[in-house]
């Protein structure tokens, strides 16, 4: 079941903390790191349309990392469930100049887009990590391209576009069926030449998944962040801010699902839990109560002995 593939993180966090693993450079840090979310667009799932211009996005991406982002996650193409896919002449029209906005403002900027295109150009204008939800699978160019670059790069599971992933969310063993699929997309993008040190995972909550087999992935981190196998721990990151599971588990009496900005306290519980339990990052909307919280896990996890990535 272990990957061939080792990352270079062997359970001691990279500052030799009882921290979580991570990539070397940039993005090491003794704890969960906060990834704060600005999607340039007009239909993302819980901000669509707020930061659609790209001053009100810098605007919105240098409050985040005053609030205490580590990373600001910059997106143009939504990828709520039903979403249709847009140009990459638009998608890089919507993130160019907020990603060189932020970057020239010192803030350390991923880019969330599927298309090696994009990541291209935004690498060029100054972003540090390539955030790709469909692990390498919607773009053959792009684990070459990244690995030319050789930024971290983030391989999320998935099993096709917001059109078909509702359809797909079918398990009959969530955790071994998500390990086994990140595992081959891991070799994968390792074959095309990127370096496994890296290489972040990430289960890829609310991607061909029910309410059920988010839960399941997260009370099985450790797991996650090896594959599924005994070898060492890939970085994991969370993206779990005010997706529907939250919505559904907070649902009033009458079976009404909570809106996405009622979930922002459910959003913070579930980043205290992951850093608890050794994740790299927490991909997040609002950031000051998460910052808080990571910081909690990172305590937590001290306190308990634990060393290293997700156990
Ligand atoms: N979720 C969304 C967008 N990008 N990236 C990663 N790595 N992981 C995620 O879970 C993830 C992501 C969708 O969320 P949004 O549209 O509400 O920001």
């Amino acid at each position: 079941m272990t990957s061939d593939a080792e990352p270079g993180a062997t359970g001691m966090g990279p500052l030799g903390a009882p921290g979580p693993p991570g990539p070397p450079g940039l993005l090491s840090a003794a704890r969960c790191q906060v990834m704060g979310v600005v999607n340039v667009t007009p239909d993302s799932f819980s901000d669509g349309g707020s930061w659609f211009g790209a001053d009100a996005a810098v605007a919105r991406g240098l409050e985040l990392a005053a609030q205490g982002a580590d990373i600001v996650d910059v997106g143009g193409e939504s990828t709520r469930p039903g979403a249709q896919r847009v140009s990459a002449e638009e998608e890089l029209r919507r993130v160019a100049p907020v990603i060189s906005g932020l970057a020239a403002a010192g803030v350390p900027v991923s880019v969330d887009t599927m298309r090696a295109e994009v990541a291209q150009a935004a690498l060029e204008v100054g972003a540090r990590l390539v955030n790709d939800v469909s692990g390498g699978l919607a773009d053959p160019g792009m684990p070459r391209l990244v690995a030319q670059a050789g930024v971290p790069y983030v391989v999320m599971h998935w099993r096709g576009h917001s059109h078909q992933m509702e359809d797909r969310a079918v398990y009959s063993d969530v955790v071994s069926e998500v390990c086994e699929e990140l595992r081959r997309r891991v070799d994968a993008v390792v074959a095309a030449g990127v370096a496994p040190e890296l290489i972040i995972i990430d289960p890829g909550l609310g991607f061909a998944k029910l309410a059920e087999h988010n839960w399941q992935l997260l009370a099985h981190l450790a797991e996650i962040s090896r594959l599924g196998g005994g070898g060492p721990a890939f970085p994991v990151l969370i993206g779990a801010s005010r997706k529907r599971f939250l919505g559904r588990l907070l649902a009033g009496a009458d079976g009404t699902v909570r809106p996405f900005a009622g979930c922002d306290d459910a959003t913070v519980a579930v980043t205290a839990l992951a850093a608890a339990a050794g994740a790299w990052c927490c991909r997040v909307h609002e950031v000051p109560a998460n910052a808080d919280a990571v910081r909690v896990g990172q305590a937590w996890r001290e306190a308990a002995g634990a060393a290293g990535g997700a156990a």
